[in-house]
Order: C-alpha cells, then structure tokens, then sequence
C-alpha cells in the first residue's frame, strides 16, 4: 500500500496538533448532584496551564434549596474555613459568594440549577501545590470540596 506524501502529511500533522494541544490546554468536566457531592475530588494540571472547566449541576432539585457553584480558592485558602467566611459574610441561596470575598479566589463559575452547566477558563497557578475548590452554597462546603493539585 502507497501513501501520497499528502496523506503522510496529513497524517502526521494530525498528531502533532493534537499533541501540541494537550501540552496547553486541560478540559475538566467536573459534576455535583443533589446528594452534595462532586464527582472529581482531585485533579492535576501543571504550573500556567490553560484550564476549561465544566461544572454541571446534574441534579434535579430547584436552585434555591441544591444550587451548586465551583469556587476555585487560591493558594493557603481552607475550603471549609472559606465556606464559613461565606456564611459570616452574609453568603445566602441568592448570593453564594459575596462579592467582597473575590480576593481569596482564582476563578468561579455562577450558582446553576439543576441541569445548568457553564464552562471557565483559567491559567493555573504559577507556584507548585494544593489548591481547594469548593461550592459556595450554604453549607454545601461541608461534603462538596476538592484538590486541584499543580505540579
Ligand atoms: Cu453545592
């Protein structure tokens, strides 16, 4: 069997696209139910990657008892110890996340009801370590937390 050298061209530059691809940019897809639960726990990305999320809220209960939204906390930040500061800072069903509480937060996708989904993008952090995300609503932070781990 013959191949055109466009054919191996094609062939070739396939892969290194698809290659190339990999190397800057991660797609997450990361779910929480009705039970308060995210299906990822941990991920792993690299210092200054390109991060898409999608966060889906693949429960069936009304936004405003099991709303669900994913905050990205930056480094040191404690998800339950944030998810307390919410509460003391008047973090309600309506307005999860206080606007005055954005310094402690790399990025966050907006509260979705059941079957909403919404896409972000980030750079991941430059500096190696843990760092914790977490839904915002009240007192959600108690089971639906995780690790984005950069390394
Ligand atoms: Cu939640």
């Amino acid at each position: 069997m013959q191949f055109t050298n466009i054919q191996l061209l094609a062939f070739f530059s396939f892969f290194i696209f698809a290659h190339a691809e990999e190397e800057i940019t991660r797609e997450i897809i990361i779910s929480g139910n009705d039970a308060m639960q995210f299906d990822v726990k941990k991920f792993v990305t690299a210092p200054g990657e390109k991060i898409h999320i999608t966060f889906k809220n693949v429960g069936s209960l009304p936004k405003i008892a099991m709303g669900h939204n994913l905050v990205f906390l930056k480094k040191g930040i404690d998800a339950v110890a944030f998810g307390q500061k919410v509460l003391a800072s008047g973090g309600s069903a309506t307005n999860p996340l206080p606007k005055s509480l954005l310094g402690d937060v790399i990025a966050h996708t907006k509260l979705l009801g059941p079957s909403e989904s919404e896409t972000i993008t980030f750079e991941a952090p430059k500096t190696k370590g843990d760092y914790q995300y977490v839904c915002t609503f009240p007192g959600h932070f108690a089971m639906m937390r995780g690790t984005m781990e950069v390394k």
